[in-house]
């Protein structure tokens, strides 16, 4: 059975790496549903930001959160969206993937020391999909 997956990457935190975000997203959809499609769009507005639009995106997302199978994070840019959603799924008791470039980025000690994550520090982008095929393939999740 398909899995649904929530992805989580940065937006406001910065679009530096949204090209992955986007190979990553189309790799799980290879096999899975990814509720957050829209985290890989190059295109996406980053100026718009009401109060009323904001609230939506909150409700929606925290929506799948509690129903998704999986989260699994690109970390490597810091967001602080994606640090709540992480919390948010750990509250939860879903499970957590936490992808990193570790040529890039210093992981957040709150991320790293947290026993609920599996961490995955990567030194280059072909090491993901054998990791992700590993996540994907586990019946217990
Ligand atoms: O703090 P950040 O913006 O970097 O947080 C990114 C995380 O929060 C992502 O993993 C998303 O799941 C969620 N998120 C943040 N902004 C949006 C969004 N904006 N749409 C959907 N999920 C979001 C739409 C564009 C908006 C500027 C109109």
């Amino acid at each position: 059975m398909n899995k649904k997956i929530y992805f989580a990457g940065s937006i406001r935190g910065g679009r530096d790496d949204a090209a992955l975000y986007k190979r990553m997203i189309d790799y799980i959809k290879r096999t899975n549903d990814v509720l957050t499609e829209h985290i890989g769009k190059s295109n996406m507005s980053l100026k718009v930001q009401t109060k009323a639009i904001d609230t939506h995106i909150y409700e929606r997302d925290t929506g799948w959160l509690r129903e998704c199978d999986m989260v699994i994070a690109e970390c490597t840019c810091p967001s602080l969206g994606v640090g709540y959603e992480l919390g948010y799924a750990e509250a939860h008791g879903t499970p957590v993937f936490v992808f990193y470039n570790k040529n890039k980025a210093n992981l957040s000690a709150m991320l790293n020391g947290n026993a609920h994550f599996t961490v995955i520090p990567y030194e280059v982008e072909e090491d993901i999909y054998i990791w992700l095929n590993d996540i994907l393939n586990k019946d217990q999740v």
